[in-house]
């Protein structure tokens, strides 16, 4: 089989840039390695910045975000019982929109079928093949069968646990990590959200964050041990445990049911350089990973595929390489301010072990300028709504 963009990875990602190629008439195939509805059943990223809301409307598959996506102008932070406002509209004339990564996807993959998207699921053993040439391929299984893809450019979509990364040689990427010691346990409950805003919560027990989906599906988290099994919590303790997190006024109005989903995921800040060699191209979580206190992992994700689009284009409709050239000095210039405020915001709102009082007293004294600061607060805001592409 023979393609111009051959994309390994069938999540945001990937599918945001096969259907932004469709619109310019560049032909793509998506590699997923599990199924459409594996990758639909994960429960992911729950705010999107105006830059991703725009690439859905250029791809034509924004309707369903706009009728059913929640605008957000602020949101809360707590520590103790004290809770106050950052208002993003004010400090910088932009929102954010409420709206499941899962019914992103979901609206990607409609748009693909409806215009003849070419995707292979279950696909087992790809491997990169001659990515620093003109004529990279793709080998890779299905069904027991072994298929070849060749294709002029690879789009490494496959996520932090992907080939695409692995396939840039050691001694040409370099990689950048912090392991935070530990984690989020995430809960979706079909409830009514405890707050019409998302609440950031700093208490002496750990974080908590109370987000949603829709007026009637909220999304929870606590953080959690890194030795802790989403089973060895009950849906009982799991409540208890965030009302004891946030403002007792907002425990006391907390509306609780049965979870719908619980799951656990590791915190980590990674970067690797550069996120392009020959003709592979990595994008999203394949190049870079955020803890999701800042929500920045779909919405960096994003940057990447609109600097990536872009390049593309101008490859094939003006035969100009500056694009795909520039991709990965650009991409990466956004992706580390993303790291610096998703790094910054959780070092604000975790529990650390090991923390001094020295530590402790930093941490308030940071909340608290963040509090009584306009400039504090238009910072946070500015990097908060997105940063400019
Ligand atoms: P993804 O990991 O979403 O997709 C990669 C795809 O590639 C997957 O479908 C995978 O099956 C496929 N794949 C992997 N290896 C392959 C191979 N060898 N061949 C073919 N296909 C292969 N971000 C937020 O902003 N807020 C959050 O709350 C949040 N929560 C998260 C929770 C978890 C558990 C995780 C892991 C991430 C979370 N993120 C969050 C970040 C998340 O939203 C990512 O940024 C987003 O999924 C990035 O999308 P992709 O780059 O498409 O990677
Ligand atoms: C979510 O709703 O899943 C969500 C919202 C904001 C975050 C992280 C997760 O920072």
């Amino acid at each position: 089989m023979k393609t111009q963009v051959a994309i390994i990875g069938g999540g945001p990602s990937g599918l945001l840039l096969s259907q932004l190629l469709h619109t310019r008439g560049i032909d793509s195939v998506v590699l997923e390695r599990k199924t459409k509805d594996y990758v639909l059943g994960r429960i992911r990223a729950g705010v999107l910045e105006q830059g991703l809301v725009a690439l859905m409307e250029k791809a034509g598959c924004a309707d369903r975000l706009h009728a059913e996506g929640i605008p957000h102008e602020g949101t809360w932070i707590s520590y103790g019982d004290e809770m106050f406002r950052v208002d993003f509209t004010e400090h910088t004339g932009k929102l954010v929109m409420v709206y499941g990564q899962t019914e992103l996807t979901s609206d990607l993959y409609k748009a693909r079928e409806e215009s003849g998207g070419k995707f292979e699921f279950n696909v087992e053993d790809v491997a990169i093949h001659s990515a620093d040439t003109d004529a990279p391929h793709i080998d890779y299984i299905v069904a027991g069968e072994a298929r070849r893809l060749d294709c002029d450019f690879i789009a490494g979509c496959d996520g932090f646990h992907g080939v695409s990364r692995q396939s840039i040689p050691l001694d040409v990427r370099k990689e950048y990590e912090k392991v935070y010691p530990f984690g989020w346990l995430g809960v979706l409950s079909e409830t009514p959200p405890v707050n019409h805003e998302l609440i950031y919560a700093n208490s002496p027990r750990g974080f908590a964050l109370c987000s949603m989906r829709n007026e009637n599906l909220s999304r929870y988290y606590i953080q959690c041990s890194l030795s802790d099994k989403p089973d060895d919590w009950t849906d009982e303790a799991f409540w208890q445990e965030l009302k004891r997190r946030i403002p007792v006024y907002q425990a006391e109005t907390l509306v609780m049911g049965p979870s719908i989903e619980k799951s656990i995921a590791p915190l980590r800040s990674f970067v690797t350089e550069p996120m392009r060699w020959g003709n592979l191209f990595l994008c999203g979580d394949a190049a870079h990973i955020v803890p999701p206190t800042g929500a920045k992992g779909l919405n960096t994700a994003a940057s990447d595929v609109n600097y990536l689009f872009d390049g593309l284009c101008d490859f094939y409709e003006n035969a100009s390489t500056d694009g795909i050239d520039t991709y990965s000095e650009k991409a990466l210039a956004r992706v580390w301010k993303a790291e610096r405020f998703s790094w910054w915001f959780s070092s604000l709102m975790h529990t650390y072990p090991n923390q001094s009082e020295f530590d402790l007293k930093m941490q308030v004294a940071e909340i608290e300028y963040l509090r009584s600061c306009t400039s504090a607060q238009r910072s946070m805001a500015e990097n908060y709504v997105g940063l400019p592409y």
